[in-house]
This record gives structure tokens, sequence and C-alpha cells, in this order.
């Protein structure tokens, strides 16, 4: 006992050094910091273990992407006035498969957010069991505001440099916050033409007469509920009867929103940056879809349909809404410690995070403190990146699945990622710490292929 006392101190002591190298290497990215903090934090175990990984540095290694892009980005407004905007395309690893990752455009993004991204993309993509690599891109452009014709000119030019670093074999991006089918409709027009071949494999996310995959749009959402339902079953509880309030009303939280009212539960409030509707009689998603897919409009326009429902300015106060289930579908932090609180004094059973990183570190601890059911973005939005490896298997084979046939996929995938996380937490003594879980067997798939490949 007291030798592995001994060791465990002393990984801790190399994962806390190596941590500060990352820390003084990347300085000020602050979301990039947390991202590996809260991995180096559930390898610890591992490491114990399995002292090969410390001897062969796979860590050290992993930390460090294999390539990190940055390019301008110029276009011309509706104005004629010439606009400069970063792009960025982060290469993280490839030892499972060619990179993979969506493309994120808000004025938001610079390295540390599409750092954090493309890390966490590693895990996520290794836990779906498909052979796909780390990675992340977008830009810091707003496409707020911006008419179509704008967005088509920015894409192109953004896809003029990119075109340069990606390939249906090399690395396949896909979208993220503010890359929808049309975004990604416009990069392949372009991918095309530079390339003056049909390379469908190239990006996911496709319109389905661009070689898309039926249930893409809907994998996300849908595969984070499939997952929460998987958690909730192991406990009695089911989405069946219970409240559930999420985040967001983008493509993530739509689709996570269906899915939960399909299973008979029912949605209460959902948002967007500007602020939140609550709507006691359960959201009509009919109207939210109107409002978000067609009109492109704020969700505060939901109260004029549907008097009943209330609009609160602010996006964090949703949390303060009672409710059995959570589900943060919107964006990085946006559940932070305040929020975890009121959410378990309202009697919260589970949280499921289908955005990326969306709860602080904090927050995750009190969740699990609590004893409140918790399922980490890693796994339980992995089922969008899944699909997206099913759509390049497709335009591989050029064979088209039916919605059905990806809808069973992806729940097996589901229950797949639930199971081998839960089997993981066990056997490192976390027993039923998804977070410790996840990021174990998304770690150990990819260590082990780096060390079959030898010092990459
Ligand atoms: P969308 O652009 O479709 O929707 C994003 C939603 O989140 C909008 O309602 C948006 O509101 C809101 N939002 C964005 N930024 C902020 C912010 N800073 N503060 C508050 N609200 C914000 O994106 P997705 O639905 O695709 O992505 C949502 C999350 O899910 C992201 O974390 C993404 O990384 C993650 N994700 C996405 C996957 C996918 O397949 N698309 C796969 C796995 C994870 P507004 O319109 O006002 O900006
Ligand atoms: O965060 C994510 O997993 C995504 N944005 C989807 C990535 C993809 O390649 O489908």
């Amino acid at each position: 006992m007291r030798v592995l006392e001994l060791e465990t101190e002393n990984v801790r002591n190399y994962v806390n050094h190596l941590f500060e190298m990352v820390k003084s290497r990347n300085p000020n990215e602050v979301e990039f910091h947390q991202a590996v903090k809260e991995v180096f934090d559930s390898l610890v175990p591992v490491l114990v273990k399995n002292p090969t990984y410390i001897k062969l540095r796979v860590l050290d290694r992993m930390v460090e992407p294999e390539r990190f892009i940055t390019f301008r980005v110029p276009w011309v407004d509706d104005e004629g006035i010439v606009q400069v905007n970063r792009g960025f395309r982060v290469q993280y690893n490839s030892s499972i498969g060619p990179y993979k990752g969506g493309l994120r455009f808000h004025p938001s993004v610079n390295a540390s957010i599409i750092k954090f991204l493309g890390f966490e993309q590693i895990f996520k993509n290794a836990l779906t069991g498909q052979f796909i690599g780390g990675g992340k891109g977008g830009s810091d452009f707003d496409p707020k505001g911006k008419s179509d014709m704008e967005i088509m000119r920015f894409c192109q030019s953004f896809m003029t440099e990119l075109s340069k670093h990606i390939g249906p074999d090399l690395d396949v991006p896909a979208g993220d916050i503010g890359v929808g089918a049309k975004e990604i409709g416009y990069l392949f027009g372009q991918y095309k033409k530079l390339k003056g071949a049909y390379e469908a494999g190239v990006l996911t996310g496709k319109g389905i007469d661009s070689g898309g995959s039926l249930g893409r749009k809907e994998a996300t959402g849908y595969g984070t509920v499939y997952f929460v339902e998987e958690m909730l079953n192991e406990k009695g509880y089911s989405f069946t009867g219970s409240t559930v309030v999420v985040s967001g009303s983008g493509n993530v939280s739509i689709y996570a929103m269906e899915k939960a009212m399909e299973l008979g539960a029912s949605v209460i409030a959902c948002s967007d940056s500007s602020g939140y509707i609550y709507d006691p009689n359960g959201i009509n998603l009919d109207t939210v879809k109107r409002l978000k897919e067609v009109e492109n409009k704020r969700i505060k326009e939901y109260v004029k349909a549907h008097p009943e429902s209330t609009y609160v300015t602010g996006w964090k106060g949703i949390w303060t809404i009672p409710c059995d289930i959570a589900l943060p579908c919107a964006t990085q932090n946006e559940l932070d410690f305040e929020s975890a609180k009121h959410l378990i004094s309202n009697g919260i059973k589970a949280v499921g995070e289908g955005a990326n990183m969306p709860s602080t570190l904090d927050a995750i601890d009190e969740f699990l403190a609590s004893g409140v059911l918790f399922a980490p973005a890693k796994a339980a939005n992995a089922g969008g990146v899944a699909v997206s490896s099913l759509e390049m298997a497709q335009n591989s084979a050029r064979i088209f699945w039916s919605q059905e046939e990806i809808d069973a996929k992806l729940k097996v995938i589901m229950k797949t990622i639930y199971k081998k996380s839960m089997e993981a937490a066990t056997e490192y003594d976390f027993p039923g710490n998804l977070v410790v879980g996840a990021n174990i067997v998304g770690f150990m798939r990819v260590a082990d292929a780096m060390i079959e490949q030898g010092v990459i």
C-alpha cells in the first residue's frame, strides 16, 4: 500500500510538472490549460499502473500538436470593403486516423480555443471506436449579420488557404459553432474547384446532394440524449416524465431537445447568447426551428408566438430554473460553480454535456461530490463526430445508408462509449466517474497506437 501511495505521489509530481510546462509554453491560453488539466488529473491512476507511458513520454508528446497552422483570410464585404480575419487549423494527433474535427466561426476564436477543442477531440474521437485522429479549426469571423454572399466569399477565401493542408486521408474538417451545412457547402465547392476532383470525403456535414450523410445533422444532439438515457437507466431514471433544461438553440441544442421530447421529457427552457426562454407548457420545437434554422432570428422572438412563455435577458440565469436534467449545449464555461450550486439545490438528477467543455472544473467537482450523474462532453457529444466518420465511410465506399441504419449505428456507438467509460472508471477505482473513465479510454487507445508507431 505504501509503495502504491509513493508511486501515486511521484506520478502526481510528474503530471504537475508537465502541466506547469504546458502553461509556460502556452502562456495565457486559459481554455487550453483547463482542458489539459482535466485530462491530466484523470490519467494519474493509468500512469501509476502503466509506467511505460511515462518512460516513453507519451503524454509529453500528446499535449504538443503535430502541427498548428494560422493564416490570413482576406475577403470583400457587400460594401466593397476589404476585411481581414484570422484562420486556424490544429492538426493535433494522427495516430489512429486522419485528423478530424470541426471548424468554428465565432469572434471569440483564438489559439487557446482552437487548441482546447483540438486536444479534447483526440480523446473524443478515440472513444467513438472509429479510425479518426484529432484536429480542429476555425476563424474569428462573425457570421452574425452577414449576408449569404459575404459568408460565401469568406468561406471561399478561408478554403483557398485551408485546402493546402487537408484531404480525405489527411485532415477532414466539419462544422461547429457558426458552421453548418450551408458553410460546409461553400467550403466544399471551393475545395472541389481548387482540386479539380470530387473528393467528397474531405469534409463532413455536407448537404445530402453533395455527398452528406442522413442523420449527421441530428447526430450530436441525439447522441447526447442516448448517452444520458443510458446513464439514467442504470439508476432507474429516464427522460420519460422528466423536466429538462437545454442551453443554446443551435444545431446540438435543437436535436437534443427533439430526442428528449421524443423520449417523453418536457423541455421547458432554451437560450441563445442574448437570453433564455422559459415555457412552462414545454417548448414548441417547430417555433425554435423556424426562428433559428429558417429565419435566423433571436430566441426572444419565441414569446411572440407563445404568450404563456417568458424571456429573460442574459444566458446564465437558465440554470436557476428547477429541472431534473440539464443539457448544456451552447459553449465552453457556460455552467460555472454558482450555476452548479443552483441546479443542485433545485434537486437536479443528471447533467449531460452536449457542448464542448461547458462546465467549469469546479462545477464538475461540485456535481460529482453531490452525487449528480454527470456525462462529460468527450463522451456525451461524440455522436456528431462518430456520424461524421460514417459519412467518410459512405463517401469512400460510394454507398448511402438510410436514416435507420445511421441511427442504429449511432445508438450502438453511444452505448459502447458509456459501457467502456464505466468499466474503466471501475477498473481504476473511480466507480461511476465518467470524466475519469472517458479520459482513460480515449487516452489509452491513442497512447497505444503512438507506441506501436515508434517515437512519433
Ligand atoms: P451553433 O452555432 O449551431 O449554435 C450555438 C448556440 O450556442 C447558439 O444558440 C448560440 O447563440 C449559443 N452560443 C454560442 N456562443 C455563445 C456564447 N459565447 N455565450 C452564450 N451562448 C452562445 O453551434 P453548435 O450547436 O454546433 O455547437 C454548440 C456546442 O456544441 C459547441 O460547444 C460545439 O463545440 C459543440 N459541439 C458541436 C458539434 C456539432 O456537431 N455541431 C459536435 C460536438 C460538440 P447565438 O446564436 O446567440 O450565438
Ligand atoms: O466538437 C465536435 O466533435 C464537432 N464539432 C464535430 C466534429 C466532426 O468532425 O464532425
